[in-house]
């Protein structure tokens, strides 16, 4: 009998939540063989990385897995025998009872965020609360042996290297989203907060000897974008040049689509925690636009997942990466940390692929997830 696994995803804003708990249900449908309910309470979200999603359906099959809308009166479902409760979210009293009303109680287990703090090993696995003898668990992804891992499907990393190898298949990837970058140029994508310290760094690359194809994919970061360029409005598909920049607009494009394009570009820009993972397993130089939180705690975590990635780096390539990431997530002056980057970049492109390889030796998360409820039961 295959395990039945139920998550639920509330999404608390933008596409993070939806995006880690879509790629886990798919990963623990196709390589692991369970069955997958997927509880999701906004179905917008859903669609945009996943345009297949009828917004009109309670209940779908999407990849093998069950895609349910999560509704605000709880259609008294048996609980399934691993429960997910994604990103700390409260799960229905009901399905609670539900849960302690089994014969044998399921494996509930609270999916934290990714940090890279040095507390999360020693938490990651831990007993939480408990409801009606439900134990609930601690299960944290990380960078680290101690942590449950990254979310890499199978064959990730030599997909990509074969895809980055084939000049052919990524110019017609980028002809079909309308980008024809000119053969010098530095393809770069930025999928950011809105950030003051953009127009500092838009000015370093527009003055820069080498041309810069800026790739924007809608959202937030285009208010900058748009200012800086002096424009009333953007839309998708605008193609406007500046000296060495040229900046393209691109449409939130599916999520398989959006990780080829992180594969096609020299540099990527990216934000939140799905984006900033699979910037890395991109294994080229990247920016990382942390999410915001209050009492500026996620600078702490900046801090914490830099003196990972700049280990084993050279003082002076390891100095331009703290800089850059730290000006970008202060909205500091972007230029200066920028023009020191471009000096380290063979060392710092090099150092990309090798974390992406030490990253790939650890259990992925999906893994990590099916081996703990093995071990608990
Ligand atoms: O969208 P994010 O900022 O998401 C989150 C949420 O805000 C969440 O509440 C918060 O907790 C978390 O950040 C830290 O960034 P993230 O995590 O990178 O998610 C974006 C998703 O959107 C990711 O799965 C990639 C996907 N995507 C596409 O599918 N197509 C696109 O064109 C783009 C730009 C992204």
């Amino acid at each position: 009998m295959k395990a039945s696994w139920d998550i639920f995803c509330s999404v608390v804003d933008n596409y993070g939540d939806i995006g880690v708990t879509w790629r886990l249900a798919r990963q623990l449908v196709a390589e692991h063989g369970c069955a997958v309910r997927l509880w999701v309470d906004d179905l917008r979200a859903f669609e945009r990385i996943c345009p297949e999603i009828d917004m009109d359906k309670d209940r779908q099959q999407q990849d093998g897995v069950e895609v349910r809308h999560w509704p605000a009166q709880w259609p008294g479902e048996v609980a399934a025998d691993v429960v997910i409760a994604a990103f700390a979210c409260q799960l229905p009293h009901a399905y609670m009872e539900a849960m302690a009303d089994r014969e044998r109680t399921p494996l509930w287990l609270n999916l934290d965020y990714l940090s890279a703090e040095d507390w999360v090993g020693g938490c990651h696995g831990l007993p939480s609360v408990k409801f009606r003898g439900v134990q609930k668990y601690f299960f944290f992804p990380g960078f680290q042996a101690q942590t449950g891992g990254l979310l890499r499907e199978n064959g990730l990393l030599a997909r990509r290297r074969a895809f980055q190898a084939d000049l052919e298949a990524q110019a017609a990837f980028l002809r079909q989203l309308g980008v024809v970058p000119a053969s010098d140029a530095r393809l770069m994508s930025l999928f950011a907060y809105e950030n003051a310290g953009l127009a500092g760094w838009l000015d370093a690359l527009a003055a820069d000897r080498r041309p810069t194809h800026l790739l924007v994919p809608e959202g937030r970061i285009l208010g900058d974008v748009q200012r800086w360029l002096g424009v009333d409005s953007l839309a998708v598909g605008s193609v406007l040049a500046r000296q060495s920049l040229t900046l393209q607009v691109l449409p939130f494009i599916r999520q398989e689509d959006y990780d080829q394009l992180l594969w096609c570009c020299d540099f990527n820009a990216v934000r939140g925690e799905d984006s900033f993972v699979r910037a890395q397993w991109a294994g080229r130089p990247m920016l990382w636009h942390i999410y915001r939180q209050d009492e500026d705690i996620h600078l702490d975590k900046l801090e914490a997942f830099l003196a990972l990635y700049t280990r084993g780096l050279s003082a002076e390539a390891g100095a331009a990466v703290l800089a850059l990431w730290r000006a970008w997530n202060t909205e500091g002056q972007m230029a200066d940390p920028w023009e020191k980057l471009l000096r380290h970049w063979p060392e710092i492109a090099a150092h990309a692929e090798q974390w992406c390889l030490e990253q790939g030796l650890q259990a992925d998360l999906a893994a990590a997830l099916v081996q703990f409820y093995l071990n608990w039961i």
